[in-house]
């Protein structure tokens, strides 16, 4: 992206066509969760903002939710490399308080089988599908985690054909390596993503 695009910022209007993604801002992923990202909880106050704005308009918003078995391929005790984390069911998959979930807000459930992790939320849900059937052409996304399931979601949406805008205030990594975030940052750019903030929109 050049300089030139950096400076200019296109002038953002939401509207018929646009959706919001919000991935996996569940409890285990908040500071004091199985698997906390450092900064998590800051997410929910900017994507309540983002929510409001989307509801206002009638547009869609879709949640995505890491729903694992409490025997999943990730976790340490199979070999995986995470703690066991988003057990179906169990408090810790459960959105974060305080996140403004809407009644009638489409969530989809991710590695839900035993056998296969999934970081994408387009990863066996539909959601590509749901999304064309509702018109919709751009997305807008934040959430958790930067590095892994919003990069890959992100990566996702823009294989499919989607407008893509990674909400930039809202998201946060895991950061196993220092770094990984913001690389990450790099690869959706890279791939066409637009990185947003909050006040962007509501200038
Ligand atoms: C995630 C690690 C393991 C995520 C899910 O939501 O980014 N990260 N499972
Ligand atoms: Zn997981």
């Amino acid at each position: 992206m050049s300089a030139h695009a950096d400076s200019m910022p296109v002038p953002l209007h939401l509207g018929t066509g646009d959706a919001l993604l919000v991935v996996d801002v569940q409890c285990d992923f908040l500071p004091g969760g199985a698997l906390g990202v450092a900064g998590g909880d800051a997410v929910v106050p900017v994507l309540n903002a983002w929510l409001q704005l989307f509801a206002a308009r009638g547009l869609p918003c879709v949640f995505s939710r890491d729903w694992h078995p409490a025997d999943h391929v990730s976790f340490a005790a199979r070999g995986g490399p995470w703690p066991p984390h988003c057990v179906a069911g169990t408090p810790g998959a459960e959105f974060a308080v305080g996140l403004d979930v809407p009644a009638d807000a489409h969530v989809v459930s991710k590695a839900t089988g035993a056998d296969a992790d999934a970081y994408s939320a387009f990863q066996g849900t539909g959601l590509a599908d749901w999304l064309r059937r509702h018109d919709i052409r751009r997305l807008f996304v934040g959430g958790l985690a930067t590095d892994y399931c919003v990069r890959a979601s992100v990566l996702d949406a823009l294989a499919e054909g989607f407008d893509t805008c990674l909400l930039g205030d809202a998201v946060r990594a895991v950061d196993v390596t220092p770094g990984d975030g913001e690389r990450a940052i790099a690869a959706m750019r890279e791939r066409g993503a637009r990185l947003l903030t909050l006040q962007e929109v509501q200038a």
